[in-house]
């Protein structure tokens, strides 16, 4: 096999441009950080990083009309190198907004990868059978449903259910994003989708408030009460309110979740991290985030290389 080239933190190429092709990024976009150290915490073998994305290049993927952002490229090439410049074996790549229902750059990326990433595509109900099949053999295991209003329209349930039946079939699960105030209009929804569905960034909880309060109680009781729910323990960055390096505020929700459901969740860096405003997140950083959510190796484990096999690599 020959070598995937990839470009590292470190490495000249490496900090963000611009938008390329017809697109030009948004007036105070934050772009990935120029400079992460490398962790302290080294990962398990077999670590993935199961939330990333890839932007674009504009000139080759361009944006999406109905996009809310439009952010600064970040394609595949940079997220090789950040895996391996922070330990970690595989990637899950979810698609993100700005590129709508058009998954090339993800299938791009999957396919050229070498079989070390799999994806999370957004499809319209009107996807054929045949597109999923396609979708499947690049690498796609799942679905996308965001209900964050700010980053996309409202899709009616029924359709959304309907998508859900589609790739229930294929063994895939849904991702459901979505902030913690939404909960309790959602719970029953979520609580009838027929896959497996993980939850985007612990189903983004007001930190300021008690972690055993009534907010995160009901999330937790989500999770308890179906099975078949999981948890991404992931973006520190956008929901401490204490802030970066420590995100202190957040350890006591990611590591509720990882200690009560330690064969449900996920983690994974967020890179290029759209849409922050107060600061741009070290990934070094965020990786020794990891140890203070699990501290123990064998729930390091479970989150970082188990849990992440058994839901992408099956098969
Ligand atoms: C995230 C978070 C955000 C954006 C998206 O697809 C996206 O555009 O997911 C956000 O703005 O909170 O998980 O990447």
């Amino acid at each position: 096999m020959s070598a995937v080239p990839s470009i590292r933190p470190g490495d000249a190429l490496w900090p963000a441009g611009e938008a390329s092709g017809p697109f030009t990024m948004d007036k105070g976009w934050l772009p990935f950080h120029p400079t992460p150290r490398r962790p302290r915490f080294v990962p398990p073998p077999g670590a993935v990083d199961a939330h990333c994305h890839v932007f674009g290049p504009g000139a080759r993927f361009p944006y999406a009309a109905e996009r809310r952002y439009t952010p600064c490229d970040a394609p595949k090439t940079k997220l090789w190198g950040l895996r391996d410049y922070l330990g970690f074996d595989r990637n899950v790549i979810v698609q993100a907004t700005c590129h709508g229902a058009d998954n090339r750059a993800l299938v791009d990326a999957l396919l050229t990868s070498q079989g070390r990433a799999r994806g999370v595509a957004t499809v319209a109900a009107s996807v054929t059978d045949r597109e999923l099949a396609a979708l499947d053999a690049a690498g796609v295991r799942g679905v996308r449903f965001n209900f964050v209003r700010r980053l996309v329209d409202t899709t009616p349930r029924e359709v959304l259910l309907q998508i859900a039946r589609r790739v229930a079939p294929l063994g895939w699960h849904v991702v459901i994003y979505f902030e913690a105030a939404e909960l309790p209009q959602l719970y029953d929804f979520f609580a009838s989708l027929p896959t497996t569905v993980v939850v985007d960034h612990m189903g983004r909880p007001d930190v300021t408030r008690p972690v055993d309060g009534p907010e995160f109680e009901l999330f937790v009781r989500l999770m308890r009460e179906r099975p078949n729910i999981w948890s991404k323990v992931s973006c520190p960055d956008r929901l401490s309110r204490s802030g970066a390096p420590d995100y202190a505020d957040v350890v006591p929700f990611a590591r509720r979740l990882v200690e009560t459901f330690p064969d449900r969740v996920l983690w994974g860096t967020d890179w290029p991290h759209p849409n922050l405003k107060s600061h741009m997140p070290d990934d070094g950083a965020l990786v020794d985030f990891i140890p203070r959510i699990a501290p123990a190796a064998h729930l390091q484990r479970q989150l970082l290389s188990d849990n992440p096999a058994r839901l992408y690599w099956s098969r």
